[in-house]
């Protein structure tokens, strides 16, 4: 599903130079969910504005200075890529751009004018941090045991790179 394009085609905001699809009076930290249904539902107008004007923040905060241009994102060198979705070791150059970023990366929301004002913090209990989720033992995640680990992180996003890559990516930082 190309989920950001639907999201623009549905009026729920406009696609960011940095690839986020920013919904005007929320900005970008948002999930896009997508249901498939035949009902016979009056469409929405799409979101014809591009409010990013001459703003480019996002592409000079990048940390790896993943952005080719404005709404070109070279993913191999996104941290968010990295540290989530690349499978095996990194090489040299792959640990240096990961410098302390365990799971994912922000920054390129972070800064953006449009979350900077409207961004709030959400109210759906289901979304709230868990203590060691969002502020994991960097050390203790280097040496910890498989079994461990599912049990601690079974049901979050950790599972996606899984045990080895949260090794992996915690004796990046480990050793920045
Ligand atoms: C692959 C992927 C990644 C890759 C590549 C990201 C990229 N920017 O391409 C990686 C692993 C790097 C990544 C990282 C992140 N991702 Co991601 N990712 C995806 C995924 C699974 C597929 C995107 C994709 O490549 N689609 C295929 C291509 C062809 O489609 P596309 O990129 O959307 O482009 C199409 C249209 O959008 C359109 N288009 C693109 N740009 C423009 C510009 C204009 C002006 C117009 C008119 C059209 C247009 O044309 C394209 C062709 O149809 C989507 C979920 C999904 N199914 O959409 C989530 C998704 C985009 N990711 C999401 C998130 C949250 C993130 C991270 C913030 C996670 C994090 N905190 O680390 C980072 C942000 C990095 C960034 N700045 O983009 C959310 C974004 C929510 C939002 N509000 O926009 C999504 C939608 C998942 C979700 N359901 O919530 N991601
Ligand atoms: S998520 Fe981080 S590394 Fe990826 S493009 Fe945004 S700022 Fe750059
Ligand atoms: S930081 Fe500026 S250029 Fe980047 S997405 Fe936000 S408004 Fe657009």
């Amino acid at each position: 599903m190309p989920e950001r394009e639907l999201a623009q085609l549905a009026g729920l905001g406009w696609i960011g130079k940095n690839m986020m699809l920013i919904h005007p009076e929320i900005g970008s930290f948002t999930f896009i969910g997508v249901v498939l249904t035949d009902a016979d539902l009056e469409p929405d107008l799409p979101f014809e504005a591009d409010r990013c004007g001459t703003c480019r923040r996002c592409l000079d905060a990048c940390p790896t200075q993943a952005f080719v241009g404005p709404r070109d994102l070279d993913a191999r060198a996104c941290i968010s890529y990295l540290t989530i979705e690349h499978r095996g070791e990194f090489t040299d150059t792959q640990a240096a751009q990961v410098g302390d970023w365990l799971f994912g990366c922000d920054v390129c929301q972070d800064v953006c004018p449009w979350n900077v004002s409207f961004a709030r913090e959400t109210l759906d209990a289901g979304f709230a941090p868990r203590a060691d989720v969002a502020r994991p033992d960097v050390r203790e995640l280097t040496t910890m045991e498989e079994n461990a680990f599912q049990r601690r992180y079974d049901g979050t996003p950790f599972t996606r790179p899984g045990h080895r890559g949260m090794r992996r990516n915690a004796a990046a930082v480990r050793d920045r």
